[in-house]
């Protein structure tokens, strides 16, 4: 095939993929910004390569017309999580999107496969607007925890180093890293609870830090600069007490001088 029209294909995947990872990249900022637990922890995307794509049309004896259609992973994105449950918040949000549409599910943490190999996998529908009008594409998105996606990625490596002749004694190691893995995964689990309150409070502490700093820049503009200093050295001090319930407080005296000085908004 020619190298234009491969391009020619590839363009809405480039696309699709940068959209995706965008929407939920937004995701995670969102949840962060209103100082929830975000059940994404990380997502990243690709579009596969063209030899990649050759190595599949052979393998599964597509013909070159059909790569789009049976080829389902030419955009790939990759959630990863913090913990198991979060696997299934992710697909149940999927699921309610109105921009992507399931066209097929596998559950390969509940049925991991022969390798050991876990992740849930989702093949969606999803429309990208080109030069040439709307297309319908199919991504493959991956989501699992991060310590599935530490055991995928050094598997994959052996995988491509071996090709298909793995040793036994190799085979062996991976089924019993991929069991010490279901291990690690349940003991996070049993400590979700208290991981995520420690990361609400820090991202809530992050947020009002964000917002005393934000009211005191403004008051910068119209307060002066006696009253300002006073502000700054309290806010200090009240930092160094590491109390959350404090700061939210010294954050709502400060909302109201803003208010005073009209200087929200600025
Ligand atoms: P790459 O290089 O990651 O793109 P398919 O081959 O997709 O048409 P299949 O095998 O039924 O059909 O799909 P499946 O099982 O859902 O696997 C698709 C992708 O999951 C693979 O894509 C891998 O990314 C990943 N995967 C599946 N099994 C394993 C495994 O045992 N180990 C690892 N590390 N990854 C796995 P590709 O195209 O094979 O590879």
């Amino acid at each position: 095939m020619e190298i234009q029209l491969w391009r020619e294909i590839l363009t809405p995947y480039d696309l699709a993929v940068d959209e995706l990872v965008v929407k939920f990249s937004h995701m995670i900022k969102e949840y962060r910004q209103k100082g929830m637990y975000s059940p994404i922890e990380q997502v990243t995307g690709r579009v596969k390569t063209i030899s990649s794509i050759l190595e599949k049309v052979q393998k599964k004896n597509i013909s070159m017309d059909e790569i789009t259609t049976k080829i389902e992973d030419i955009a790939g994105i990759r959630i990863i999580c913090q913990f198991v449950e979060d696997i299934y918040k992710v697909v149940d949000i999927i699921r309610n999107r109105s921009d992507m549409t399931i066209k097929s599910e596998k559950d390969y943490v509940k049925n991991q496969k022969d390798s050991g190999y876990r992740s849930y996998h989702l093949i969606i529908y999803y429309n990208v607007e080109t030069s040439q009008g709307c297309k319908k594409i199919q991504a493959e998105i991956q989501i699992r925890t991060l310590a599935m996606n530490f055991w995928a990625t050094i598997e994959h490596s052996l995988q491509y180093k071996y090709r298909y002749n793995m040793p036994d004694s190799i085979k062996e190691r991976l089924m019993a890293s991929s069991e010490a893995i279901v291990i690690l995964d349940k003991e996070m689990s049993s400590v979700r609870d208290d991981i995520m309150d420690a990361q609400n409070s820090f991202n809530d502490k992050a947020n009002v830090v964000a917002d005393i700093l934000n009211n005191i820049q403004n008051l910068y503009k119209v307060a002066n600069k006696r009253e300002i200093v006073k502000i700054q050295d309290e806010f200090y001090s009240i930092y160094k007490e590491n109390d959350l319930e404090q700061l939210k407080k010294f954050n709502k005296q400060l909302d109201i001088i803003a208010e005073g000085y009209r200087a929200q908004g600025l």
